[in-house]
């Protein structure tokens, strides 16, 4: 196990590729981490930047279908934190110049209604989900030409830059939905099925990363499932999310 000293290091240099918009290369070229130590370094880049001011929101689920799994060779599943500054509103200006080489992907957002104690053996996420929304996620891997092992990609928050939610609608089944992503010339389509089966089977992997990894589940948190389809690159212009019986989120990229 790396010390806790090592693991700020590490953020210390994911979090500075991010606020100076420039790549760093993998960790796994000069550090040997493990699954844990990569979770310390995660949750050592949040503390900075909760220190700063920004507020947690969240939480994302990474690599829970076969087509992202697909596009970058990792094929288990991954959690990180959302905050506050990586949320924009539907409809809202994206800057490009924000980020170093931005995707996005069509995602579920589910909205707990409590808190939840991942340790207590009788605890149903699904239970308690109030609310469902169609979700864009933009992910901008700190590492060099989005190349990463999975203990690095863990590490970086999984890639985790910024997220828009659409209008909440009343928790419901959303197991195998048609899934639209359009992205000035990219297309991607796919389903809620595609996202472990169903949506729901995210919020129990969910649970148990959650007891795992140390991760708070609180009320109003916005959880993120994973991307159904492959990401594309965010570019200029409008990217729409659609979800069939869900609505549509937007966000505009400048
Ligand atoms: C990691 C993030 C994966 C998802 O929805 O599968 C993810 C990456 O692809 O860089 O957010
Ligand atoms: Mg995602």
């Amino acid at each position: 196990m790396i010390t806790q000293e090592t693991a700020g290091t590490l953020a210390a240099v994911l979090d500075d590729a991010q606020t100076s918009v420039s790549d760093t290369p993998s960790l796994a070229d000069t550090h040997t981490l493990t699954v844990d130590d990569a979770y310390a370094v995660q949750a050592a880049l949040l503390a900075r930047r909760t220190a700063r001011g920004e507020r947690p929101t969240g939480v994302k689920l990474g690599f829970t279908s076969e087509a992202k799994m697909a596009q970058m060779g990792v094929s288990e599943i991954i959690v990180g934190r959302l905050t506050d500054a990586m949320r924009v509103v539907d409809g809202a200006e994206v800057e490009l110049a924000r980020f170093i080489h931005p995707k996005v992907e069509p995602e579920v957002a589910f909205r707990l209604a409590q808190d939840v104690d991942p340790h207590d053996p009788d605890a149903d996420l699904a239970d308690c989900v109030d609310a469902v929304a169609p979700a864009l996620e933009i992910i901008d891997s700190r590492y060099r030409d989005f190349r990463f092992t999975y203990e690095d990609v863990v590490a970086d928050n999984t890639s985790a830059a910024g997220y828009a939610v659409g209008a909440w609608l009343p928790a419901r089944d959303v197991s195998d939905l048609a899934v639209r992503l359009r992205s000035g010339e990219s297309r991607a389509e796919g389903t809620t099925a595609a996202i472990l089966g169903a949506p729901v089977n995210a919020l129990r992997a969910l649970l148990d990363m959650a007891r795992r990894r140390d991760v708070p589940l609180r009320a109003g948190d916005t959880v993120l499932a994973g991307a159904a389809t492959a990401a594309v690159p965010l570019t200029p212009g409008i990217t729409t999310c659609e979800i069939a019986g869900l609505g549509r989120i937007s966000v505009r990229s400048v």
